[in-house]
């Protein structure tokens, strides 16, 4: 359901802390630490709008480009990386509400509040390769219980499976900056006003269509795809000739946040699978802070996210910054593709 525009013009649309205060105050008689967590979300919040007038001002101001060193996944660092992180960092730090952080631009844990109920794993410029041409990037988080309360967290703390998660979600900086929202059982969407610097509520219980005609894959990787995702793509581009009898579209935005909003908001499926360009390495999307947060939000919106193998939101981590295949997007796509994958046997990884 979206929000009409007389709402806005009416003064009459919900703002994202007095949504927080309704939803955890319903649901408080059974999940504790709700206050904590409408305010760590309301940080979140705050954070997120300093990232988007960083990125709405652009090259004016002088913060485009590279910054000349690499982070842990060896990538290098835009100087917005490593702004994003650090206002994401400090802003969460000084709220008090989180026990460690956990990011994609730090090699290890951030120790914050031992005695915080929450843990909070991030990308904090999602895409951001596409900065320097104005494409959409986005911020991603992930809230885990601190369960150690009083103790000071380890990385290991970290090491629950996504369906532990207490809330997810993204922040997307395109044509609008979008905060979109789960607590669990739905997804929600918060649309910044740039002039008063409130999220507001304007549109609800994102519901992901269990059909699609379109799909999202970096094709370039084709001749490395294991024979499950070469079978499926090979059937889509097919079309109405082939056995699915329907032709599809293809998008692929580059930014994991650009395209998992289009899935969640008019369906699809986004594939980043394991292939054999880099046989040792698990995939290219980072468990914690990428797969596992968006997972959260497709499944809450009625869609499914596996590796192939499995439900992303089953995994155990292993390690921080672990990467992992990610099929997510329109249920019945993924169920074809889970068969197909379950038909196979895959060569050893050599
Ligand atoms: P490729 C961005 O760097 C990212 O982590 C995701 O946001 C995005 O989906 C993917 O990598 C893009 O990968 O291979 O197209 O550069």
């Amino acid at each position: 359901m979206t929000v009409n525009s007389n709402d806005a013009a009416q003064g009459t649309l919900t703002t994202l802390k007095s949504y927080l205060d309704e939803q955890l105050g319903i649901s408080s008689q059974n999940t504790p630490h709700n206050e904590s967590l409408a305010a760590l979300l309301n940080d979140i919040g705050r954070a997120c709008r300093q990232i988007s007038q960083a990125l709405n001002h652009g090259a004016l101001a002088g913060i485009l480009g590279s910054a000349a060193q690499q982070n842990v996944q060896g990538e290098t660092q835009k100087t917005l990386d490593i702004l994003s992180d650090k206002i994401l960092v400090d802003t969460l730090q000084q709220g008090g509400h989180v026990a460690a952080l956990a990011s994609e631009e730090q090699d290890d844990i951030i120790p914050c509040n031992p005695d915080a109920a929450f843990l909070v794993a991030f990308d904090p410029l999602d895409g951001s390769s596409n900065i320097d041409i104005n494409i959409s990037v986005g911020t991603i988080f992930s809230i885990l219980p601190h369960v150690k309360l009083g103790q000071m967290p380890t990385a290991q703390d970290f090491f629950q499976p996504g369906k532990q998660q207490r809330a997810a979600g993204y922040v997307l900086y395109g044509p609008s900056t979008l905060l979109i929202l789960s607590l669990g059982q739905r997804v929600d969407v918060f649309t910044l006003d740039p002039k008063s610097g409130e999220f507001y509520l304007t549109a609800e219980q994102l519901s992901v269509p269990v059909d699609t005609q379109e799909f999202a894959i970096n094709t370039s990787n084709q001749r490395h795809w294991h024979a499950p995702v070469t079978q499926y793509i090979e059937e889509c581009l097919a079309g109405k000739t082939g056995i699915r009898g329907k032709d599809f579209n293809m998008r692929w935005v580059g930014s994991m946040v650009g395209d998992v909003h289009r899935v969640l908001s008019r369906g699809g499926v986004f594939l980043y699978p394991h292939d054999r360009k880099n046989p040792g390495v698990a995939g290219r999307l980072r468990l914690l802070y990428e797969a596992s947060p968006m997972s959260f939000l497709v499944e809450a919106a009625g869609g499914a996210a596996i590796t192939g193998e499995q439900r992303i939101l089953d995994i155990m981590p292993l390690q921080l910054h672990q990467r992992v295949p990610v099929m997510l997007g329109s249920r019945h796509e993924i169920e074809r593709l889970q068969g197909y994958h379950a038909a196979y046997v895959k060569p050893d990884l050599d």
